[in-house]
């Protein structure tokens, strides 16, 4: 069985027939075998049924992919289009994304085990993200600099940076991929795409919708397999200009030790311990309400979640209280369980994880007040879920408030005062979003102002728009994804001079006698 035979339905012809139901490897627009011959089963974590057998690439695999994209970087084609006539390639693909969206939203349900609706709003996501950088193409030539030397024209200009190597996580698996791959397209790169071993049926998928979309050969390769095998061939390759990740703290800081040695451009995107402000004079509904769907969307699989509930003293037993009922009725389910509200963890082994996080939580004095627990009898114990857990009584010496659980665990500690509550919200190795609620409009500009953190939502969690920068301080990673900024990651930016009238500038010859030099 194959669960990337949907891509079948569509009647085109770029798969070659040997490899025609085994998708993973792609290669110079074709899909390939993979040299070791090897498949992978991709099972979805609501249930653990097979949804798709896709290739299990090795070292070599990725090495061809390599050579595939240096070589169409290389060749020029790509990279001498003009920005508009790229842009145009990333608007066809938008609208492809759209027409195939059930296609792409049931793959990604199938393979994250989100609910069906959710990876619909993903794929809209995504397309947004395509239409955002085709939208923008052409409308930043660079720059004319006076550089006040008579005869003299000096332009600043961008260059695409090469061939980029494109590591994604399976928690957005394509949207992930889609913020490196719109604008890495849009500046002119070739690149690699290597999604998480758990999730690759929609980077599958984008390989096709990009070829339809008028994307030359070459240009957008794919392969699939474990990070140790094939993901660090693309932070080590010589041949491979720059490496974008999403993942892992611990991954991430292997990426960026192994591109040092060819000193290749490093963006990161690593996660987050966000915390979410609650003054006592917040709209209580709305920050009740947000403060759930800070932490338990996608069951917390979310590197922005909200998993760091700072509540004002005065209000934490009632607001906690009402947290902890309303936590307990959200409801887990399969991707196609239409009264589902969330759904399960990744793998068991991630469940398992998330589960000894508590359990360490509880042990360094944190008070337990739902969730906490793998379910063992019915459905829910047949797929890899975890009910929505918050832990009271934390504080930042735990670990259980500095580490990521990235699953449904809401830590929760108080403040008194406004300079407390940023003080504690900063005290952390992360940096990547967090939120303030309150009615004073002041005091919500100064905490804003004040956290050290790269999203900052007022009475709000979770938008976001393509046009706006994504990224964090600290360990949440460097760069910047979306935005004009993250166009720039994918940018050489060149400074050229030209001399329209060239005479010699005499500064080597012999001085002369009388002369002041
Ligand atoms: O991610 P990894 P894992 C966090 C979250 C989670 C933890 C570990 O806290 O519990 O990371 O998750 C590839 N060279 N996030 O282990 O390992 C891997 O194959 C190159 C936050 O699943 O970081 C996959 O494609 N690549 C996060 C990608 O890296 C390597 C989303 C991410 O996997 C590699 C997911 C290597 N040596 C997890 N090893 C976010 N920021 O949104 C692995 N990979």
């Amino acid at each position: 069985m194959s669960g990337v035979q949907f891509a079948e339905n569509r009647g085109r012809t770029v798969v070659d027939q040997d490899a025609a139901l085994l998708r993973g490897l792609f290669v110079d627009g074709r899909w390939r075998k993979p040299a070791a011959g090897k498949t992978r089963i991709i099972a979805c974590p609501a249930d653990g049924k097979q949804v798709a057998e896709v290739a299990e690439c090795t070292d070599a695999d990725a090495a061809a992919a390599v050579a595939s994209a240096r070589r169409a970087f290389d060749g020029g084609g790509w990279p001498g289009t003009s920005e508009k006539e790229r842009g145009q390639v990333l608007l066809r693909t938008a609208e492809l994304l759209e027409r195939d969206k059930a296609l792409y939203a049931r793959a990604e349900a199938l393979d994250t085990g989100k609910r069906y609706v959710e990876a619909e709003y993903d794929i809209d996501d995504i397309a947004a993200c395509f239409r955002y950088y085709g939208g923008i193409a052409g409308t930043d030539a660079g720059r004319v600099i006076d550089t006040g030397v008579p005869g003299s024209i000096s332009r600043v200009v961008y260059v695409p940076v090469g061939v980029c190597g494109l590591i994604t996580p399976w928690n957005y698996p394509l949207l992930q991929a889609s913020w490196k791959v719109a604008p890495a397209l849009l500046a002119g790169n070739t690149f690699v795409l290597k999604p998480s071993e758990l999730t690759p049926s929609t980077s599958i998928l984008l390989m096709e919708t990009l070829l339809e979309a008028g994307l030359p050969a070459g240009v957008a390769n794919l392969v699939t397999g474990t990070g140790p095998d094939v993901g660090a061939v693309l932070s080590e390759s010589a041949d491979v200009d720059l490496v974008s990740f999403t993942g892992g703290l611990a991954t991430g800081i292997n990426v960026m030790k192994s591109a040092a040695t060819t000193v290749k451009r490093v963006a990161l995107e690593l996660g987050g311990k966000n915390p979410n402000i609650v003054f006592a004079d917040a709209h209580r509904e709305a920050a009740l309400d947000n403060a759930l769907t800070a932490v338990f969307l996608h069951s917390g699989q979310v590197c922005s979640a909200g998993t760091r509930l700072l509540v004002e003293e005065s209000i934490h037993d009632g607001f906690v209280a009402e947290l902890v009922r309303r936590a307990q009725d959200i409801r887990l389910g399969g991707p196609f369980d239409e009264l589902a509200q969330t759904g399960p963890l990744i793998s068991a082994a991630h469940r398992d994880k998330v589960h000894a996080f508590v359990q360490a939580g509880i042990d360094e004095g944190a008070s337990l007040l739902c969730g906490g627990y793998i379910p063992d009898a019915g459905v829910l114990s047949v797929g890899s879920y975890y009910p929505p857990t918050i832990l009271d009584g934390c504080h930042t010496s735990m670990k259980a408030v500095q580490d990521e659980s990235f699953g449904p665990v809401l830590t929760v500690e108080t403040f008194s005062t406004e300079e407390e509550a940023i003080m504690l919200a900063n005290d952390t190795a992360y940096g990547l979003a967090g939120a303030v609620w309150t009615q004073d409009g002041s005091r919500a500009q100064r905490v804003a102002g004040a956290l050290r953190h790269g999203t900052v939502w007022i009475n709000d969690y979770h938008p976001y728009v393509p046009q706006a920068e994504w990224g964090g301080f600290g360990k949440s990673g460097n760069g910047r994804e979306l935005g004009l900024q993250g166009l720039a990651e994918y940018r050489e930016t060149k400074h050229i001079w030209q001399n329209i009238n060239p005479k010699p500038s005499h500064w080597f010859e012999p001085p002369q006698a009388g002369v002041q030099q």
